[in-house]
């Protein structure tokens, strides 16, 4: 089939392109990483290091939370090589969630937007608008191995509070501003890299395993609202707590944090070079910069995040 209607009805696919055509794109919070901020995050650039976020892209192996494994063909030109991925995730390691991720408890999509808003490839909410504008801005790391209640064992549900962040933050002497990308360590990548076969493979067929993160209440909630973050991003699988509590309306933070926040949130970002560098130098604060794939319509992105000291 190619390209002209085909299989759906005409009237249904020419009505969601008019109405994503009607709406402008969506940065949510990203917007707020003004020219200013991102300025001021480049000054705090003092020794010229950087620490790539992306985890290897074969890692989780097995695959998790139902995605699959990409293969990864090698193609012989004779005169050098192309490569092909097939079956390829890109939420399956380090990503960016979109904004056509998750959607709220009341059906609406970041922005009031409706499923019709997101269903063609033109919509407002995908990851094309983010990959369009750049991801850039100033990234403050609360290292919760250092300073959290878990030691950097992730075979727990250990959730954590706006207090236990907000203590974190104190002690190692730095503070939140609008526009930030808060990074979350919890270990949890160097951790799995020290399972052995037998137990990734437990972990991928248990589904929403145990695994820190932030709390799922109403004072972490609120916390993220007042604080005017651009994005936030984590170490874990879903950066909030697993597994998830199905048993309330809205026990689920990925709601507060996209589809009501609008935040980039980031999951499995490989951040433990940068943490132990933080650790050392004292300086939880830099520059983070990521190019989300331009990938029209996507609901998210390999993550594609340095962050700079
Ligand atoms: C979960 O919501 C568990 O993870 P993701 O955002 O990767 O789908």
């Amino acid at each position: 089939m190619t390209g002209t209607g085909g299989d759906a009805p005409a009237g249904t696919r020419t009505e969601g392109a008019a109405r994503a055509a009607a709406v402008p794109p969506e940065l949510g919070a990203v917007a707020r990483q003004t020219p200013e901020r991102i300025r001021d995050a480049a000054a705090l650039v003092t020794r010229g290091r950087v620490f790539p976020l992306n985890w290897d892209l074969g890692l989780p192996d097995p695959p998790i939370l139902g995605r699959g494994r990409h293969v990864h063909t090698r193609i012989d030109l004779g005169n050098g090589f192309d490569d092909r991925l097939d079956s390829f995730y890109p939420q399956g390691s380090s990503q960016w969630d979109g904004l056509a991720h998750v959607r709220g408890p009341d059906g609406t999509y970041h922005g009031g937007h409706l499923a019709a808003d997101i269903e063609t490839a033109a919509g407002p909410l995908g990851i094309e608008h983010w990959a369009r504008r750049g991801i850039a801005g100033r990234f403050v790391l609360a290292d919760l191995v250092r300073h959290g209640r878990h030691g950097g064992d992730c075979s727990r549900r250990v959730a954590y509070t706006a207090a236990d962040v907000t203590a974190a933050l104190a002690a190692q002497r730095v503070d939140l501003r609008p526009g930030d990308i808060l990074l979350l360590h919890f270990g949890w990548t160097r951790w799995y890299e020290g399972l052995d076969r037998a137990a990734r493979e437990a972990l991928a067929a248990e589904g929403f395993f145990a695994s820190p993160g932030l709390a799922v209440d109403p004072e972490t909630r609120q916390w993220l609202r007042g604080l005017e973050l651009s994005a936030v991003a984590a170490d874990c699988p879903a950066v909030e707590v697993m597994p998830f509590d199905m048993d309330g309306p809205d026990t689920f933070l990925h709601h507060t944090l996209i589809a009501e926040l609008g935040l980039a949130v980031g999951e499995l970002f490989d951040l433990a070079a940068l943490a132990d560098d933080c650790a050392r130098d004292g300086v939880h604060e830099g520059l983070l910069t990521a190019a989300p794939l331009n990938l029209a319509g996507a609901a998210g992105s390999t993550a594609n995040a340095l962050a700079m000291k």
